[in-house]
């Protein structure tokens, strides 16, 4: 069967739901994702080229052949990435992702013009940018704390570095005439048992006042805090948990970030969604997969990031949840985790859009709480794949048949006359 004949076979199923396909894709296709840099490069930076230094709390682990090692090559291998993601696009930047034109720029020294690099980049391929503040691989992270730490003038230096990095998202947003978010993740925390979680995270506190104490227009900044049960390296404690920042973004208004690595494997990200909408202005979504822990793997469809999207849809809240991704295995080719991550959030996001929710609710009012579980269980084995390449084909982007082989034509004449890994 062609192509057409089964997206029409496809239109006519969903419709006999009450679901236009038409309309869903146009909806998916508008809603940003906003993909994060680091996967190309393992979370080094173009500081130096050191890899991710132990004691950060994060690993990414592999050398496969390919790695980007400057700022040219990260670009190359975004917009071959980009080219095979359907959809609207940001792309996340991290501090130590800055044009430093090999000069050594400390944490404490970033300015917007470090960043124009990627201002022109994003206006030139209409893309948009996020950023992060990066409080990791550096000396002064090395006893474990920043902006949490006992020492004034440890904090001292990482507020200043996140307050400059809040006022370059601003710029970019500004620049982009779009909101930029800035998220924020330290990697402070405890190996082992310690009295003074207490002190550290009014330390934390502080800390973030004094950044926050700059106000910066809303219509280019969205400040987001991301919370983390643990890091590695840091398994007792971390000062910046869920309670401490679901709290804080409550008390200034500003956005939290879930990532869906950061919970006990039980505890779900989708299930957070409709609470924190109450009380807070905004969310940003790290979406990765965490196998055992917080293992930052590249996501697959899972029914966690179904049920995420379709938490949203049935808010009607894109316009409040941010999509992030949020991985890195340089175990594999890096190019292909990152379009195989970021295609499967695409996806996601068009599969919560195929939901018949007003039937689903009125069966739910009914009380005929058999045809709602049922009806769930029918969308499992609809022609959602012909819906997919459709969108694909919309989008101009390869589909599930070809995308994989351009992705090793790419290593072939590209990743592998590179030297690092
Ligand atoms: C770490 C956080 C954080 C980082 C990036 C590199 O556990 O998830 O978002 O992955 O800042
Ligand atoms: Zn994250």
């Amino acid at each position: 069967m062609d192509k057409k004949t089964a997206y029409q076979l496809a239109k006519e199923q969903y419709a006999s739901l009450g679901v236009d396909t038409d309309i869903a894709i146009k909806k998916a296709k508008q809603i940003p994702l906003s993909v994060h840099c680091w996967q190309g490069d393992d979370v080094v930076g173009f500081e130096s080229q050191q890899s991710l230094l132990s004691g950060g709390g994060i690993l990414s682990t592999g050398a496969y052949p390919g790695r980007a090692e400057n700022i040219d090559q990260l670009a190359q291998d975004i917009d071959k990435a980009f080219s095979l993601i359907p959809g609207a696009k940001k792309l996340a930047l991290h501090a130590m992702y800055g044009d430093f034109k090999g000069e050594k720029i400390d944490r404490n020294q970033i300015e917007p013009q470090h960043f124009d690099w990627w201002l022109h980049w994003a206006k030139q391929s209409g893309h948009g940018l996020d950023f992060n503040p990066t409080l990791f691989s550096h000396p002064k992270q090395a006893q474990g704390y920043t902006l949490a730490s006992m020492d004034k003038g440890v904090r001292d230096f990482w507020i200043e570095h996140v307050a400059r990095s809040r006022k370059i998202a601003a710029y970019l947003g500004a620049g982009l005439h779009q909101v930029c978010i800035n998220n924020i993740w330290i990697p402070d925390g405890e190996k082992d048992v310690t009295p003074s979680r207490l002190v550290h995270r009014k330390h934390l506190l502080e800390s973030l006042d004094a950044i926050f104490s700059e106000s910066l227009p809303r219509s280019q900044l969205l400040d987001a805090v991301e919370s983390k049960l643990f890091g590695i390296g840091y398994e007792y404690y971390t000062p910046g948990s869920n309670e401490f920042y679901l709290l804080y973004a409550a008390r200034k208004n500003i956005a939290i970030t879930f990532d869906t690595g950061h919970f006990h494997p039980t505890e779900l990200v989708s299930d957070k969604i409709s609470a924190a909408l109450l009380f807070l202005p905004a969310i940003l979504l790290h979406i990765s997969r965490g196998v055992r822990w917080d293992s930052d793997h590249v996501p697959v469809l899972s029914q966690e990031i179904v049920d995420i999207m379709a938490e949203v849809k049935r808010n009607d809240a894109f316009d409040r949840v941010h999509l992030g991704t949020d991985f890195f295995d340089g175990s594999i080719n890096r190019v292909g985790a990152w379009v195989l991550g970021a295609r499967t959030v695409a996806k996601a996001l068009l599969y919560a859009h195929l939901e018949p929710t007003k039937q689903l609710s009125a069966y739910e009012q009914e009380g005929n709480l058999f045809a709602r579980l049922a009806l769930f269980e029918n969308l499992k084995t609809m022609p959602f794949s012909a819906v997919w390449n459709q969108y694909l084909e919309t989008e101009n982007v390869t589909d599930d048949r070809g995308w994989i082989q351009e992705i090793l034509n790419y290593e072939q004449e590209v990743l592998t006359k590179r030297n690092a890994g």
